[in-house]
């Protein structure tokens, strides 16, 4: 009868090496839904457009893909009566906030393409991201390229009007 005692103590042990393991993975950024703007041809610059969202606070620090020769951060900003972008050295993600990169917003700038994105392309992004302690974590995504003039939203629309994609 001195078996019970041991098996009970086993279930409190359990639990807790759970715990221990689910632990890193709450500090993921997790990104939904990443896309890049298909281009034409001799077009050297495109944008990627995802959400971001973070557990805790962290700042998109850089952005690189292999189609293209540079990766930044940019903002949409009037200037006088004129919308212009610019790039900025980091996006802040705050706690469990989702931020937002859309055509007209936020945005990764993709320039020096090495060759077109077509739509249907998969186009692989590494973002860095850095916590307020300095720590850096990197997160792998594929992007989907969609056709150009073709926002997410009203594309998903159309799709259900028996319209072929
Ligand atoms: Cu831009």
């Amino acid at each position: 009868m001195s078996v019970r005692p041991s098996f009970s103590s086993l279930r409190v042990v359990v639990p807790m090496l759970m715990l221990a393991v689910a632990g890193p993975v709450l500090a993921q950024v997790t990104v939904t839904a990443p896309w890049v703007r298909a281009t034409v041809a001799q077009q050297k610059a495109t944008g990627a457009f995802m959400q971001l969202q973070s557990p805790a606070a962290v700042k998109l620090v850089s952005v690189s893909t292999p189609v293209a020769g540079v990766a930044e951060v940019h903002e949409m900003a009037m200037d006088g009566q004129v919308m212009r972008m610019r790039a900025v050295p980091a996006l802040d993600l705050p706690a469990g906030k989702p931020v937002e990169l859309k055509p007209g917003g936020y945005h990764v700038m993709l320039m020096e393409l090495k060759a077109p994105v077509k739509e249907g392309d998969q186009v692989p992004l590494t973002l860095v991201f850095e916590g307020a302690d300095k720590k850096r974590e990197t997160v792998q995504v594929t992007a989907s390229v969609k056709a150009l003039g073709a926002p997410a939203a009203k594309d998903d629309h159309q799709g259900h009007g028996g319209h072929q994609h």
